[in-house]
């Protein structure tokens, strides 16, 4: 048994490669290939933001590089395809806040419920340049952030409606694997089940769990309103996704090419940021009609009191107390 747990991660390594070299057969036109992997389906925003900036940055090089976005979790689920760019198995992928947080204590800020007061807050703050330095330090474990996405706004769902503190007195919701996202289920009277996000629906269906938490593109395009149709809007979580590149291939561009890059990701970000309102809307609207019932009338108050204690805790932390105080310099008064 132990045996065959040894060489799992040396068989999917070696699927992989095969699998990547095959879909790159014959397309290659004397472009550097670079392969990109996406959790989301081919419409989601993040999806179409790589695309475009694979575009942008083919344009910008001359040809000199393409990339090959992989969407719906075809690589892996994104811890997976995390260690796929730290080891330079695949160049890039769009990772979300809880796996890189593992590596940096800072980033640990971002988890935390009611940080920022709305996207607009979020996207202020991350303008303020304010986490270059956060950033870098990811590269001592071979990789390299070159931007942060938008994720949304995050609300809890289930099947039957959280209204308030009281709702959620017992109930066992799927998050992220995230120690933070952990104690969050516990202030708030419930419990945090972690698993990846591929493992949600059968997980909600044969009822391991009540419920999960996510923003609507990913509630409506996993379908998992058929199993928690009642979509609460605790808006509890705004955390953001990043673009990583593996830092050996990313130093190993010239000084305009880096350039190009970093423009095209630039260019990325903004088109993912105005791609996702749309998305949301359009996102809730198909949930509806495939039966998900909205909850809008939440006592928000009840969890953000409950969750307070969580901020101080973080806080003891030096580092992330820092990170704390600049986004809340930058929230509007
Ligand atoms: C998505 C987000 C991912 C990941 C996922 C999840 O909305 O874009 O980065 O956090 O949720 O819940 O696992």
């Amino acid at each position: 048994m132990k045996q065959i747990k040894n060489i799992l991660p040396v068989l999917c390594f070696v699927i992989c490669v095969f699998f990547i070299s095959g879909c790159n057969a014959g397309k290659n036109s004397g472009a550097k290939i670079w392969n990109v992997a996406v959790i989301h389906k081919d419409t989601h925003p993040e999806t179409l933001a790589m695309v475009k900036m694979g575009e942008i940055f083919a344009q910008l090089t001359d040809g000199r590089y393409r990339f090959e976005v992989f969407p719906n979790e075809l690589l892996g689920p994104q811890r997976e395809t995390l260690e796929q760019v730290q080891y330079g198995i695949i160049e890039m992928a769009v990772i979300g806040n809880p796996n890189i947080s593992s590596f940096v204590d800072g980033f640990l800020t971002f988890e935390m419920p009611f940080l920022f007061n709305d996207l607009e807050h979020q996207k202020k703050f991350f303008e303020t340049g304010f986490t270059a330095p956060l950033f870098k330090q990811t590269e001592k474990f071979n990789f390299r952030i070159i931007t942060y996405f938008t994720g949304g706004t995050r609300n809890m769902y289930s099947h039957k409606p959280i209204r308030g503190l009281a709702d959620l007195k017992g109930m066992k919701i799927r998050t992220a694997e995230s120690d933070t996202y952990s104690k969050m289920m516990k202030a708030l009277g419930g419990a945090a089940t972690p698993m990846s996000f591929g493992e949600v629906f059968t997980a909600i269906q044969s009822k391991v769990v009540d419920g999960a938490e996510n923003n609507e593109p990913s509630y409506n395009n996993s379908k998992h309103y058929e199993v928690a149709p009642y979509y609460s809007y605790t808006k509890h979580l705004i955390v953001p996704d990043y673009l990583i590149v593996n830092a050996k291939v990313y130093n190993s561009l010239s000084d305009a090419d880096k350039k190009a890059f970093q423009e095209a990701a630039k260019r990325a970000e903004e088109y993912e940021r105005e791609l996702w309102t749309k998305e949301e809307t359009k996102s809730m609207e198909e949930a509806v009609k495939g039966g998900a019932k909205v909850i809008k009338d939440v006592d928000i108050e009840s969890l953000r009191n409950a969750v307070a204690p969580l901020h101080a805790e973080l806080c003891k932390n030096p580092y992330i107390k820092k990170v704390y105080d600049a986004v809340r310099e930058t929230a509007d008064k």
